[in-house]
């Protein structure tokens, strides 16, 4: 068994959500935070046989998407002054990043 760790953007997470419980598979659902945008995204935890990962990881490249986002910058530039300045950047928020981890035990009790 593998455990897919995929951490989403909002947007994608009820789609996404749906469509792997219509295709049987368990979803656990988190509500987090990226650690770079201080904004809020959605990490999904769905345990598969191994046989079952490529259709899980199909389904998820299929609805999630990569978005351009608007942040202010959570760092500030200084110079000499001292001063926070906050500055509005452009990222390239991708559609998912997924961890698959080897499960040593599954249990049900
Ligand atoms: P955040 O950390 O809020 O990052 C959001 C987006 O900001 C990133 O998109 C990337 O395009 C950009 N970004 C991140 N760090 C940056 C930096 N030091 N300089 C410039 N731009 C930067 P993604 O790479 O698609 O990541 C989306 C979210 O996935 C991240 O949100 C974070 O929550 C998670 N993530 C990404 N890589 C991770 C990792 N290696 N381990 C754990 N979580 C990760």
């Amino acid at each position: 068994m593998k455990l897919i760790v995929a951490i989403i953007q909002d947007e994608d997470a009820g789609r996404l959500i749906s469509a792997l419980m219509n295709e049987g598979f368990g979803v656990t659902k988190l509500a987090t935070t990226g650690g770079f945008l201080r904004a809020g995204n959605t990490t999904l935890i769905v345990g598969v046989d191994v046989n079952k990962l490529p259709e899980a990881m199909a389904i998820i490249e299929k609805i999630c998407k990569s978005r351009k986002q608007i942040a202010t910058s959570p760092s500030s530039v200084s110079g000499d002054t001292g001063m926070y300045m906050p500055y509005p950047i452009e990222v390239v928020v991708g559609g998912a990043t997924i961890f698959v981890l080897d499960v040593e035990q599954f249990k049900k009790l």
